[in-house]
């Protein structure tokens, strides 16, 4: 089975790089200034849509993708090289959920869209330097990059589609409007996964897809249909195909219900689409009266053709491009996309008493400060803690009852309480930093 239409992508955007502490160095110079440089940049992924491919198939036997992450910044003011994006290209018509919503629909040729997001590199001590610090010890590690799972589901951007029981003709019926050779037999279930064709008929271009044939219970997993019916859910116009000579023993004018309602079962969108009734095989003995019945029932909207013939085929195509006149293209989700995966705004942090003398402060702001700090330097540990109690974490620990000694968790990072105020950290003479010391050692 190489059709592959539904996969989990775990995405991986690099780290930042780390930014540099380091002072200049001159023969005749012991203090030079700051000269860190910060760290590049965490790389991207990205998914891109591309008309080359038709499956999912790629990702699903490589679904883990990460992007390159920052180079460390260096002394001489020297910023780290960026991390290289990671582009996952995808079939177009991929359409992304990410917690179960609607995240994108790369539904053009070339469109892109951001899976994860690269982290930004740690800024070097050259950045830190201000007039009251003009020696800052102090420099950030590389911003995580994001992690993020999403669930990609391929649904073919076909005009229209073709239904209908298995062995109706429907494969057969592809190859005779366009140039789509898709197997055709004589047994149920050929077609193992969808068929795209473009046919052009009076200058009017359009993407047919067929797919394998649906049997009673298909929206239930019966047969292989229903899995494939996500494939005509943005068509324009469904061809709903008519063995006459019945599938398995039903007789067709009620198999035209027992088609109808798998669609409905499937997606109640899927039934409201214009539908076009078809008896195909009409070069067989027989035909006529199954027409002739199907006329009644459906008061004369029945047509009548021959796949294998080619008669009757014009008057379909006729009926197919005056419905496609009358609908919009291929249905795209993007107005559908919720609003919170646009604006995407985590803002603020919970903490939570785990138990046991430990704490658990959570929040993308805190997780992001925590993982940047590199606690070996006292003035950035510092700095740490001045954030954190500006946004009221202090406040908020000592609420959720915390003591001296007790256990702080953020993601990968762990600190112990203290009750003590924050004591400023001895800041080395900042004077003497400027002074230039010829001569000393
Ligand atoms: N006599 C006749 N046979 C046809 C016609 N159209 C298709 N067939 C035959 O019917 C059989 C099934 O055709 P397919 O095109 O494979 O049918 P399908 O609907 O794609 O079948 P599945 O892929 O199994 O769902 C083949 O043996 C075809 O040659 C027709 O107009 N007249
Ligand atoms: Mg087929």
């Amino acid at each position: 089975m190489n059709f592959i239409d539904k996969v989990r992508v775990f995405a991986a955007a690099g780290d930042g790089g780390d930014g540099s502490l380091s002072f200049r160095r001159l023969k005749f110079l012991e203090f030079g200034g700051p000269n860190g440089g910060d760290g590049g940049r965490g790389g991207d992924v990205w998914l891109e849509a591309t008309s080359r491919l038709t499956t999912l198939m790629d990702l699903h036997f490589h679904p883990h993708v990460e992007a390159g992450r920052g180079g460390h910044g260096k002394g001489s003011n020297k910023t780290g090289d960026d991390g290289a994006d990671a582009v996952i290209k995808v079939p177009v018509g991929t359409v992304v959920y990410r917690d179960g919503a609607l995240a994108a629909d790369l539904h053009k040729d070339g469109q892109r869209w951001r899976a994860a997001q690269g982290g930004r590199g740690g800024r070097g001590n050259h950045s830190f330097k201000t007039q009251s610090n003009t020696a800052p010890r102090l420099a950030e590690k590389g911003a995580p990059g994001e992690k993020s799972t999403l669930d990609l589901e391929l649904k073919l951007l076909a005009d229209v589609g073709l239904v209908g029981f298995p062995n109706a003709g429907k494969s057969s019926l592809l190859a005779r409007v366009s140039r789509a050779r898709p197997k055709v037999a004589d047994y149920p279930f050929t077609t193992l996964s969808p068929n795209l064709g473009v046919a052009l008929y009076k200058n009017v271009s359009f993407v047919v897809a067929d797919i394998p044939g649906l049997i009673e219970g298909a929206a239930e997993g019966k047969g292989l249909g229903a899995q494939f019916l996500r494939h005509v859910e943005r068509t324009r116009v469904l061809v709903h195909l008519i063995d006459p000579a019945g599938y398995m023993g039903e007789d067709p004018v009620s198999g035209v219900k027992t088609i109808e309602a798998e669609l409905k079962s499937f997606n109640p969108r899927l039934a409201a689409k214009p539908r076009i009734l078809v008896v195909n095989k009409m070069d067989l003995p027989g035909a006529q009266q199954v027409l002739a019945a199907l006329k009644k029932k459906y008061r004369g909207r029945v047509l009548a053709a021959s796949a294998a013939t080619g008669e009757g085929v014009g008057a379909v195509l006729d009926r197919v491009i005056e419905e496609l006149s009358r609908h919009d293209g291929p249905e795209h989700y993007e107005d559908r996309i919720a609003d919170e995966t646009l604006h995407k705004v985590e803002q603020g942090f919970s903490v939570e008493n785990m138990g046991g003398g430990v704490f658990a402060l959570r929040g993308r702001f805190v997780e992001r400060a925590s993982a940047m700090l590199d606690a070996s330097l006292p003035e950035a540990v510092q700095r740490y803690q001045n954030a954190l109690k500006r946004i009221g974490v202090d406040r908020a620990l000592k609420k959720a009852g915390i003591r001296s000694g007790d256990l702080v968790r953020c993601g990968n990072f762990e600190f112990e309480w203290s009750d003590a105020p924050a004591r400023p950290l001895p800041v080395k003479n900042r004077d003497k930093r400027t002074r230039i010391g010829v001569g000393k050692k």
